[in-house]
């Protein structure tokens, strides 16, 4: 009997179990497996941040037994290995599809060779995967990180602007993410850039993987290293938390009024943890990063089994957020892009 068909039967037990079973006319249970079942393996490289969480919980969401999927999940806690080894398991389960939250873009093209020999189609979310063939992968679903740090940067641009503060009059910290990550490439590229464009000073650029103990911890010793940082530019919002709490029980004071001596917070991903400080006037900036991509992964799945048309990149919609409206919009490579007041109501309505 093949892998497959064992690992099937283990998962209908599974819903036999969970009462996913239908009677038969003579009143028996019997179990009705809905055809065209979709095996899925989903391998999540964590659970670091809000964003994360909201993620996974997004595609198990559409992922689910009702949607037609059987899905196996796997968090690697951060780790390229254990993603490997989770393909690998996947392949060997003959599993329909692969979806691959990969942790960095590098080191994937032995385990995404064997999945295609498998013939197993590869759907990538979120950050991307640098591979020699891009054929190594059917389709990708994320956001524009390049991008993201364009706006914040165009945003600070525009605010000491008409702030009357000189750009070399900033000097910024980057608290980066996973070192390698398309996120973290993406947004530390755009300040690099603007800074060298702007006249604006980088104090330094140090990784903290996301997190929120790791920003503390680094900005507890940023703040001990140097008494002039008046910016943070934070790859997510966890990173703003955890550098918002350090600054503060340093003794000095988050807000926007730098020429007071104020330390300016910019973010990235707008979770509900990070727009609550938005709200509070403790981040200045948060340039939405939106995790709910599990609609578009259902509707590429589907496409990919049914033979039909679908997209190889996908970009999910996505918002900025200040609670200052010193700047209410941007025009960047010809795009206008509004900056979303935030108030209690906005926050409200928001999914995560
Ligand atoms: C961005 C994603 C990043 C988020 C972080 O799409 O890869 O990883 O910005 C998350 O919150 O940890």
């Amino acid at each position: 009997m093949s892998k497959k068909a064992v690992f099937l039967i283990i998962i209908l037990g599974v819903m036999l179990a969970l009462g996913g079973c239908a009677s038969s006319d003579e009143g028996k249970e019997v179990i009705t497996p809905q055809e065209k079942m979709i095996t899925v393996g989903f391998s999540q490289l964590g659970a670091e941040s809000d964003w994360r969480v909201a993620n996974t919980e997004s595609l198990k969401n559409s992922l689910s037994i009702d949607n037609n999927y059987i899905l196996v999940f796997d968090d690697a806690q951060q780790k390229q290995d254990r993603q490997i080894i989770a393909i690998r398991k996947f392949i060997q389960q003959e599993v329909d599809c692969i979806v691959l939250a990969p942790v960095m873009e590098e080191g994937w093209d032995t385990v995404l060779t064997e999945a295609q020999n498998a013939g197993i189609p590869v759907i990538v979310v979120d950050r991307r995967v640098n591979v020699s063939d891009p054929s190594l992968y059917t389709a990708w679903v994320g956001s524009d990180f390049d991008r993201e740090g364009k706006i914040a940067c165009e945003w600070l641009n525009k605010y000491i602007e008409k702030k009357g503060i000189s750009g070399d009059e900033l000097n910024i910290l980057g608290i980066q993410g996973t070192l390698g990550a398309t996120a973290q490439i993406g947004r530390t590229n755009a300040l690099l850039r603007s800074s060298k464009e702007y006249g604006w000073n980088i104090v330094e650029m140090v990784p903290a993987d996301y997190a929120q103990t790791k920003a503390k911890e680094v900005m507890q010793q940023m703040l001990r290293k140097y008494s002039d940082i008046n910016v943070v530019y934070c790859e997510n919002d966890n990173e703003a938390i955890g550098a918002i709490e350090a600054i503060e029980e340093a003794g000095r004071t988050v807000g926007t009024d730098i020429t007071a001596g104020e330390i300016m917070i910019i973010s990235f991903d707008a979770a509900r943890s990070g727009l609550e400080k938005v709200l509070e006037g403790k981040i200045a900036l948060d340039v939405e990063c939106n995790p709910l991509q599990g609609n578009e992964v259902d509707k590429i799945i589907k496409n990919v089994m049914a033979g039909k048309e679908f997209s190889k990149n996908t970009y999910v919609e996505e918002s900025v957020f200040s609670a200052d409206d010193t700047v209410q919009g941007l025009i960047i490579d010809n795009k206008a892009y509004s900056i979303t007041k935030l108030t209690n109501e906005v926050l409200a309505g928001r999914e995560y």
